[in-house]
């Protein structure tokens, strides 16, 4: 089994085992709904709270990868700094210390001097988490691990996450919002051609058990290397008639010319990372968004497990202006170059907005009715 994947794997899961344990522990679950109890106070403090459970989960897949192979250590990217203020306005860096005393010793700092919740956080970060994944040890790919980087969204969705409402029905197998939408992605590219290598979703509120009210995860993998492509899911049928998902922020034009082509199968979901696992669970078959407000870390693991399934992701302002030109190949997402003269998070943005698919005629077709709208 490519040992990289084996690694991604465990990692991802205790990552989504933090994310379940910051819901389902009371001191920490606490923590989460402060704000909703108006603690004018405690805004800033709060705010800080809510992006520590993604920071805290970044820094986790930053050590345990970078301690096996400390070659990527360096080109592990993510949304979040590591640089956390309290509410007394003092700079903490978080990381994973050496000892799991040294990391409760740090967290009780950050946590308002709360040793329960130190102290459970410390116990999941140093577990060793070992997963049995028969499909993923059949996986013999040999990645050059040394010309590799890393994307990572630690916590997609942060704010539904936040809000974690359980009891959101479906449509058609899509959940519009909710706990669902959280997920954590992890995705490897590689640094020379900055196409997808490795995709990790984790979905850490997969189920829940009725009785113990306790969540159990799941996770989906993919592999497109060296003309190897590989995934834990098979590659969904297609409609007969084309479907596609949308953010709720998505434009009216686009709204409106694609829901002349797709009429009740255009969907609404939250979160970019859960709306392209819906193209992987074949619950639809694209995903359109014509906005700049999606980064490499939502996009890079879905589009390489996507790759691994004959689909991908193509830039859709690119696209556009590139179809019809005789010869020339639609533009898909790359993820090793930052955008000219751009700050901060923005210079990794997906600027042009992008088309995800698992068949490419049906982003062909999207891309002619598209092209006949101005989408900004
Ligand atoms: C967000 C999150 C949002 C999504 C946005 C992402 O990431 O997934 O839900 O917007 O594009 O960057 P939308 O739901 O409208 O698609 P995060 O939660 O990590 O900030
Ligand atoms: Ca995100």
């Amino acid at each position: 089994m490519a040992q990289l994947l084996k690694a991604l794997l465990s990692v991802s899961e205790k990552s989504a085992n933090i994310a379940r344990l910051w819901r389902q522990e009371e001191t920490l679950f606490q923590m989460l709904i402060e704000e909703k109890t108006g603690m004018d106070k405690n805004k800033k403090f709060v705010q800080d709270f809510k992006t520590l459970a993604d920071v805290l989960i970044q820094e986790v897949i930053k050590h345990d990868v970078g301690q096996k192979f400390p070659e990527l250590k360096s080109y592990i990217g993510g949304e979040e700094s590591n640089k956390f203020e309290n509410g007394l306005g003092e700079t903490i860096i978080v990381e994973v210390c050496k000892t799991k005393q040294e990391t409760a010793g740090l967290l009780y700092h950050i946590l308002d001097h709360s040793e329960v919740a130190a102290q459970l956080l410390a116990d999941v970060i140093h577990q060793d988490v070992v997963i049995e994944d028969a499909a993923a040890e059949t996986v013999t790919v040999n990645i050059a691990t040394e010309a590799m980087g890393i994307w990572i969204d630690p916590i997609d969705s942060t704010n539904q996450y936040i809000k974690g409402k359980t009891d959101v029905i479906p449509i058609d197998g899509i959940y519009p919002y909710g706990l669902k939408s959280a997920l954590v992605l992890i995705g490897v590219y590689d640094r020379n051609t900055g196409d997808p290598v490795i995709g990790i979703i984790n979905e850490p509120f997969y189920q829940q058990d009725c009785k113990t009210l306790q969540w159990r995860g799941h996770y989906y993998w993919g592999i497109s290397y060296n003309g190897t492509n590989i995934s834990s899911v098979p590659r969904p049928e297609p409609q007969p008639s084309i479907s596609v998902v949308l953010s709720s922020s998505e434009n009216e034009n686009t709204k409106q010319s694609l829901s002349c082509l797709c009429g009740r199968k255009m969907y609404y979901a939250c979160g970019a990372g859960y709306k392209f696992l819906c193209l992987l669970t074949g619950h639809v078959d694209t995903y359109v968004f014509s906005e700049d407000t999606t980064f490499k870390w939502d996009s890079c693991a879905p589009h390489a497990i996507l790759k691994a399934l004959g689909g991908g992701i193509l830039d859709l302002a690119g696209s556009l202006k590139t179809k019809g030109k005789q010869h020339a190949e639609l533009p898909e997402l790359k993820y090793n170059k930052p955008i000219q003269g751009a700050m901060g998070a923005n210079q990794w943005a997906n600027q042009g907005g992008l088309i995800a698919f698992v068949y490419r005629s049906h982003a062909e077709v999207i891309l002619n009715v598209l092209d006949q709208v101005s989408i900004n």
